[in-house]
């Protein structure tokens, strides 16, 4: 059975391209929120496989998308190296910040194949309820990112502790940045030894990363990552989301050996198609806000990528998460314009 999206991540250009939604399983649907209802925390939420895999196909059955992403979340990693995570609600996430990296428990990253043996689970259990011709995606925060949450216990504007570490405190930076990359790995070889298709490393707040140290807080530990997946066996095609870099993005697809590299919507889709490196497929760039328009705008803005990407492979995706308020009716909308093409 062909695979439309592992077919389009390793190069092939589709008339019709695949489809998924980044936060696609989440809060603008009714039966994911009666599901979520049923577990008031959070964590254990993401580590009950059989409700994980029940809220990760919903979207599927709903929608017919072309890859579904376990449910899971990027805070689980620092969950696992005991940083006391939990959601407050109308709060976000809090953590017990690190004030030093000694904070950290030399032994912190083998936690995560024991304690995250759940979205294993979860992986493997989904992959038997998925049909072949549906990838399923794996995931992890990139180093950068989780690392914001570290060191600012929570949710953040302009990360300004981590920014501070990054410029005062080169030793302990490149230390920690290296703890939670050797985490990240095991994270990723354990979801793909689980059943995962496609990794994917959302780097969402690698916009706050001075273009003068992206090299180091963005580029090389990617880098590191994927190196290490494949000098382990790891075979599965990596996808990479450093979102809001801009032009760093040459860079990005330069200096990581991603497969797939992930738009937010700030990209401008006609210059990331000509300037980006064949080789490498694109993925995203609708604003996710015009889905809750809907209507001719948003018809013009998914003709408009579509166009611009024509010649190359593509992932159809938005820029970033899809937004609790989206109309059901304006996605089905986007599927019957995208699936209608000719293929
Ligand atoms: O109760 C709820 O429903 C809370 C909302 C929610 C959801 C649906 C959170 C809390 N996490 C998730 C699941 C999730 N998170 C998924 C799987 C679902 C899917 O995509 O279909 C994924 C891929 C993530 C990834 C994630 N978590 C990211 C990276 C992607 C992005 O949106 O930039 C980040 C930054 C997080 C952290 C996070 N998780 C949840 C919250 C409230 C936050 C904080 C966000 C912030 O700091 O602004």
């Amino acid at each position: 059975m062909t695979n439309i999206f592992l077919d389009t991540l390793s190069g092939t250009r589709k008339q019709t391209p695949p489809v998924w939604l980044m936060r696609q399983a989440g809060r603008y649907l009714p039966e994911y929120r009666q599901v979520r209802a049923s577990e008031p925390d959070f964590i254990s939420f993401c580590l009950n496989p059989e409700k994980a895999v029940e809220v990760t196909l919903q979207p599927i059955d709903k929608f017919n998308f072309d890859a579904a992403i376990i449910f899971s979340d990027i805070l689980l990693v620092p969950w696992a190296m005991n940083r006391n995570v939990r959601f407050i609600p109308g709060q976000g996430p809090v953590l017990n910040p690190l004030n030093s990296v000694d904070d950290l428990n030399e032994n912190d990253t083998d936690q995560i194949k024991n304690r995250l043996a759940p979205v294993a689970e979860a992986l493997t259990l989904c992959r038997s309820r998925l049909s072949n011709d549906k990838a399923l995606i794996g995931f992890s925060g990139a180093p950068w990112t989780i690392i914001t949450y570290m060191l600012e216990g929570q949710s953040s504007r302009d990360f300004p502790t981590a920014r501070k570490w990054m410029w005062d405190n080169d030793r302990q930076f490149d230390m920690l940045l290296d703890i939670v990359t050797t985490a990240t790995i095991e994270f990723l070889i354990l979801q793909a030894q689980a059943g995962a298709d496609v990794l994917m490393l959302f780097d969402s707040w690698a916009s706050a990363v001075p273009a003068h140290f992206r090299q180091r807080v963005v580029f090389k530990p990617v880098q590191r990552i994927i190196e290490t997946l494949r000098g382990r066996g790891i075979v599965q095609p990596v996808i990479g989301f450093p979102k809001g870099i801009g032009e760093g993005l040459l860079a990005y697809c330069d200096q990581t050996p991603v497969d797939g590299v992930g738009l937010d919507h700030g990209v401008d889709i006609a210059w990331a198609a000509k300037n980006l490196p064949d080789h490498i497929t694109l993925q995203g760039n609708l604003d996710p806000l015009s889905l809750i328009a809907g209507g001719p705008l948003m018809h013009r803005a998914i003709d408009h990528i579509l166009e611009a990407v024509a010649d190359r492979s593509h992932i159809f995706n938005l820029g970033h998460g899809i937004t609790p308020e989206t109309p059901e009716p304006h996605v089905h909308d986007l599927m019957a314009q995208i699936q209608g093409r000719a293929s």
